[in-house]
């Protein structure tokens, strides 16, 4: 088996020039600004002062483009500056963007390397990365019970992703009202998928965003309480009800919520761009538009796995140390899988994820092909 590279470190894609060590930012420009992208559009983004790393003036906001000489190699890449990044810019009177604007303009001339990166695979250029975010602390994957339904696999995708990144998830279960309309089956599948959940050491949320005192509601002060000095994303199917949650946040910018709920299953989106938020309780939060499919970037068996917190204690007792954990005799994943140590759907979200299969619900082929290895 031949090695693998590691395909979660830092964004190697970038040039060396452009991306610099804060600490000799200002010696090279003096007259620049660190600053945070808060909105990316296809020709500029807005950018917000940062004086003090954590310290965002989101009211204040500068229209910016790239420095042109980074521009022109990178034309084709969709990453090249995302929300989250932190930035020096320098202030410029032309009007690069070629925008009607009174915003006062900046030019981005460098990018601080990135803590963390919410990437996934581009659904419409598949060799590509799409990277959705930067330097994000905490990951808060939202889904609804109902309306749509909750998708285990999807949440399994984001945990993996949240592990091999060190970023903290949190899951948040919305519409809770919607739950107690259905049969039980599925009200007791839900239930035991959350205690599996709960079992591996992650937080779970029970909400319903659009109660009528739901910002009272303990559930959600917690949760309030858990954004506190962090930056988090929300991240999750279009229609579960981030904005919606987000609005609880005391945002300082209110977040459009549809009121017609029909309107998610024609695949319409309400939030359009991700947008980095700060909040009255102290955090920020970046809102996001729901995606459709999110697929992780390819990992081997091995960087996968260590996406499974259940999975590790397991990991040394498999005989053959290339050990898939699919059909390999002796496993000692499958084993805990059989003696219901490790829960057989989570094990059937690994399979899918290193199968290759759509990202949708983390279903599982039933013929294992080799060409994955
Ligand atoms: N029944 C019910 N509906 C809710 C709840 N929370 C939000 N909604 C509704 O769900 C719909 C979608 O809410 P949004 O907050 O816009 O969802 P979103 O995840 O931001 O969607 P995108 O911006 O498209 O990604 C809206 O019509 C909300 O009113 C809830 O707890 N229960
Ligand atoms: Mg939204
Ligand atoms: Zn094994």
């Amino acid at each position: 088996m031949k090695p693998r590279e590691k395909k979660f470190s830092r964004a190697a894609h970038l040039d060396e020039g452009f991306e610099l060590a804060e600490s000799s930012w200002l010696e090279k420009f003096p007259e620049g600004f660190a600053g945070r992208v808060v909105e990316v559009h296809k020709r500029y983004a807005f950018v917000s002062p940062e004086p003090e790393e954590g310290e965002i003036k989101t009211r204040d906001v500068w229209l910016s483009t790239i420095a042109r000489k980074f521009l022109q190699a990178k034309r084709e890449q969709r990453n090249f500056i995302v929300v989250g990044d932190r930035v020096l810019c320098v202030p410029t009177s032309e009007d690069n963007a070629g925008v009607v604007t009174d915003l006062p303009q900046c030019v981005i001339q460098r990018l601080a390397p990135r803590r963390t990166l919410i990437k996934r695979l581009d659904p419409h250029r598949k060799e590509m990365e799409h990277i959705l975010a930067s330097n994000v602390d905490q990951l808060l994957i939202v889904a609804s019970y109902v309306g749509p339904n909750v998708k285990w696999g999807l949440i399994d995708r984001y945990l993996v992703l949240a592990e091999l990144q060190g970023i903290k998830p949190l899951i948040v279960l919305n519409k809770r009202d919607l739950l107690t309309k259905e049969k039980s089956e599925f009200q007791e599948d839900c239930a035991e998928n959350i205690k599996i959940y709960e079992a591996l050491g992650y937080s779970v949320f029970s909400v319903q965003a659009n109660a009528p005192n739901a910002r009272k509601n303990i559930d959600i002060q917690e949760l309030k309480m858990t954004l506190k000095g962090k930056v988090s994303m929300l991240s999750g199917h279009s229609g579960v009800g981030k904005s919606s949650l987000v609005n609880l946040f005391e945002p300082e910018l209110v977040q459009a919520v549809e009121k017609n709920e029909d309107i998610f299953y024609k695949g319409r989106h309400t939030t359009s761009y991700a947008s980095f938020i700060k909040l009255g309780t102290g955090g920020y939060v970046i809102d996001t538009p729901g995606i459709r499919s999110f697929v992780l970037q390819e990992l081997s068996h091995r960087e996968l796995a260590e996406g499974f917190l259940e999975f590790q204690d397991f990991l040394s007792g498999c005989k053959y140390p290339g050990c898939r954990h699919l059909e390999e005799p002796e496993c000692a994943v499958r084993a805990a899988v059989t003696e219901g140590k490790i829960s057989a759907r989570r094990y059937g979200s690994y399979r899918g994820m290193l199968q290759g299969t759509t990202g949708r619900e983390g279903r599982i082929r039933d013929v294992v092909t080799e060409e994955n290895e």
